[in-house]
């Protein structure tokens, strides 16, 4: 079984309020039905979630009245994005079922307090593809706050320890810095944690509430812990999602498992 994150900057744009990229999520489905592997699918929020969840502060917790409106429209809007990501899949014969972070599990200081697996794999021992998202969600200590998509991956890898993690991105991989803003940045094939310690990433112009490449980084280092592999590739770059499912050689990274 794989665990495939889309990100959100590969299928909205993340400038822009709610802004789908239907041809890049359309072209993944088609690749994901053609590659025909079990897959529990994550997406980020991208553009639906991260402009209001910054907005309103969400992330910190509650601390006024006026972040309930906000908590509620955000959730509403990465449900609206589920929902396009969802017919996407449909229409291209993927069954894919949506299981939303709110209803399925709750944080504590923003790390897990409770969640539960069984029902990714009673979906995925009945065929279904399981997609859930970066959402926002009920927290004991702070009241609420952001489940990041890239925290579901990690909590789902470490239990179901799947074939491979697979990052879809908009860069090809890991560089030696960030390739946006360092001309001398260099690409990175194959990475140990150890090495991955060394390298240094800065936060971009449109840093996410949830902190995205540092935070990233540290969730793969988590994966990599419990022996599972990770790949993050360029969702733009055709076949790229395809190849990589079906073991080709492709342009991307791989964190060695330890
Ligand atoms: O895009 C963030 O999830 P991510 C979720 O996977 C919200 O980091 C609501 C901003």
């Amino acid at each position: 079984m794989f665990i495939i994150k889309f990100g959100g900057s590969v299928i909205t744009d993340k400038a822009k309020e709610c802004c789908f990229k239907q041809e890049v999520v359309d072209r993944l489905a088609a690749e994901l039905k053609h590659a025909n592997k079990e897959v529990i699918l994550i997406h980020g929020a991208g553009s639906f979630g991260h402009i209001l969840a910054k907005k309103y502060k969400l992330n910190g917790g509650y601390k006024q009245k006026k972040q309930v409106e906000g908590f509620a429209l955000t959730q509403a809007m990465v449900q609206r994005l589920n929902n396009l990501v969802l017919a996407s899949l449909h229409n291209h014969d993927l069954p894919a079922v949506s299981i939303p972070p709110h209803a399925v599990l709750s944080l504590s200081n923003h790390k897990l307090s409770r969640v539960d697996y069984s029902i990714f794999q009673k979906y995925l021992d009945l065929g279904f593809m399981p997609v859930s998202f970066g959402d926002v969600a009920l927290d004991k200590k702070l009241g609420f706050s952001i489940c990041s998509g890239d925290l579901l991956v990690q909590l789902l890898a470490v239990h179901f320890k799947p074939e491979k993690v697979i990052f879809v991105l908009d860069e090809d991989g890991l560089y030696s810095a960030n390739p946006k803003d360092d001309r001398n940045a260099t690409f990175i094939e194959r990475v140990t944690v150890k090495d991955l310690d060394k390298l240094t990433t800065r936060l971009n112009a449109h840093a996410d509430v949830t902190k995205g490449m540092e935070g990233k980084l540290y969730t793969i280092k988590q994966i990599a812990r419990v022996g599972v592999d990770t790949i993050l590739l360029n969702g733009n770059v055709h076949n790229r999602l395809y190849d990589t499912l079906k073991g080709k050689k492709v342009r991307h990274t791989i964190v060695q498992g330890e």
